[in-house]
């Protein structure tokens, strides 16, 4: 099988990388910090598998286009496509919220995805195969106190996977939105812009999910019988209800 996972430089798309190449499958894998990317190629290139690592903003539509299109015939049979390159920008109340970050946000979450999912169809299309899985977030299912935009992407990402899975379904196309809760990654350093102490707290007092746990979702999602496709799927970890309510200690 052969994956292509955006932002696979850090946190889910790194551990996704890993977890398929791990499985013996060949991985495209992107990013924009060209460093970071290599390091992931090089690990993933220890499995004996093909890699593949193309350094673009998914925000730069012309970008995804040419990188996309330009691909070596090898890298056409694209079997799943994975579309997790994201972020967080701040959280802020709606009122003192920063529009470059919410600018920043829907280019990524929501235009980078789409973007991304329009470049890849021709090969699934072409080849009569092929498997969308988005990552949402517990955030696309409930909005929470100062996470207005961000949580406004997320349920766009709900709707566009639910779009995708009714419009390409007379091509056999598999469409799947994971949903995670709480995960610790890069994400939210992230979201407070380099503030350790920010970030840190947003973990304490709980064992919040880990970027293992998501690539071992995605990979049964991805390796089910050709009939069985998970639609839509809420994790978190066992210490979290739902978006806003989280069971802390001390
Ligand atoms: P990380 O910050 O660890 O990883 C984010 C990845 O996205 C990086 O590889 C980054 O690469 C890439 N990325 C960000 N912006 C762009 C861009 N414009 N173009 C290309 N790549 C980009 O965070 P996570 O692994 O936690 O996040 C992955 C996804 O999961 C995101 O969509 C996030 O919203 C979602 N999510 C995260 C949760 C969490 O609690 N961690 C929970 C639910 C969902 P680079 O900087 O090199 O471009
Ligand atoms: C990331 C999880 O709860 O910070 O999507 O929104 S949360």
């Amino acid at each position: 099988m052969t994956i292509l996972i955006t932002g696979a430089t850090s946190g889910f798309g790194k551990a996704i990388a890993l977890k398929f190449a791990a499985g013996g499958h060949h991985c495209i894998i992107t990013g924009r910090r060209g460093d970071r990317l290599q390091e992931v190629a090089d690990e993933i290139a220890k499995y004996n598998v093909q890699v593949l690592p193309l350094q673009f903003d998914v925000q730069d539509r012309k970008a995804v286009e040419t990188t996309i299109a330009g691909l070596d015939k090898q890298w056409q049979n694209i079997d799943v496509l994975v579309n997790n390159a994201g972020l967080a920008l701040g959280r802020d109340t709606f009122e003192n919220a920063d529009i470059d970050d919410w600018d920043t946000m829907i280019d990524t979450n929501v235009k980078g995805l789409l973007y991304m999912s329009k470049a890849v169809l021709p090969y699934f299309i072409k080849n009569k195969k092929g498997h969308i899985i988005n990552i949402g977030s517990t955030a696309g299912k409930e909005v929470y106190k100062e996470g207005n935009v961000y949580c406004a992407s997320k349920f766009a990402v709900d709707a566009i996977s639910q779009a995708q899975r009714i419009d390409l379904l007379s091509y056999g196309i598999k469409v799947t939105c994971i949903n995670p809760g709480a995960a610790e990654t890069e994400f939210s350093q992230v979201r407070f812009k380099g503030d350790e102490q920010k970030a840190t707290a947003v973990y304490a007092g709980f064992k919040p999910l880990q970027a293992g746990d998501i690539a071992d979702v995605v990979y049964y999602c991805a390796t089910l019988p050709k009939h069985v496709c998970i639609n839509d799927l809420i994790m978190t970890s066992l210490a979290q209800a739902n978006s806003f309510y989280t069971y802390k200690q001390g």
